[in-house]
């Protein structure tokens, strides 16, 4: 199983943003990212299940590949797990389906979400939004840096700040405490992706005593 303890720097692939999929994901990963996500809303099921092997197929088992809601389609594409909303499929019951060694994600907003998570099996936490972004229609004003410093005590999970960060705002971030993150449009919409995550994984580099990867 993989465990998300060790993942930096997360990439939620919005397929519309990226020039070629597979070659931004593959030029991401040598990078730095350590994290996938597929994350695709307006898809058909065969479209969905094709990128989602393609991905299968670019991580490699190198790094865990997640879809974004389908955790009906976690075993048939051979995905390590499922990233869920508050509001979608209930997450103990998708563990109880599933079982215990896929990796599940829970969005969360506030800090008696980020606190319930790991009670309700999550593995890991995103937390936002950070930023305003194009990526997502929000329903929330961004928190910014001060939503994820008050959080950072709440929880042993690890934390992946989301929305609107990039390499300027990162390093906001990073000044309270944040030591992962995930990006979507600053590495699918990068004429550089490769380049684009490198920068991101040093920035979230600077304090951690972590050293390069
Ligand atoms: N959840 C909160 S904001 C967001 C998601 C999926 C969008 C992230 O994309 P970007 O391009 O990094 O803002
Ligand atoms: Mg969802």
């Amino acid at each position: 199983m993989h465990s998300f303890e060790q993942v930096r720097l997360y990439l939620i692939v919005t397929p519309s943003l990226c020039r070629d999929m597979a070659q931004t994901v593959a030029a991401a990963i040598e990078g730095g990212v350590d994290a996938v996500q597929l994350r695709e809303k307006c898809s058909d099921d065969a479209q969905y299940v094709r990128h989602a092997r393609e991905l299968v197929s670019v991580c490699a088992g190198a790094v865990p590949l997640l879809l974004n809601d389908r955790w009906d389609l976690v075993e048939s594409t051979g995905a390590d797990g499922v990233h869920l909303g508050q509001d979608d499929a209930s997450i103990e019951s998708v563990r109880r389906a599933l079982g215990p060694d896929i990796v599940l994600g829970l969005s969360t907003h506030d800090r008696a979400e980020v606190q319930a998570a790991r009670g309700r099996g999550a593995d890991y936490v995103g937390l936002g939004p950070m930023f305003a972004t194009g990526t997502k229609r929000l329903t929330r004003a961004p928190g910014g840096a001060a939503l994820l410093a008050s959080v950072l005590d709440a929880t042993s999970l690890p934390i992946f700040p989301i929305g609107g960060i990039d390499i300027d705002s990162l390093p906001d971030l990073v000044a309270v405490g944040a030591r992962r993150c995930a990006v979507s449009s600053a590495i699918c919409a990068a004429g550089d992706p490769k380049g684009a995550a490198a920068i991101l994984f040093s920035e979230l580099s600077l304090f951690s005593g972590l050293g390069e990867k």
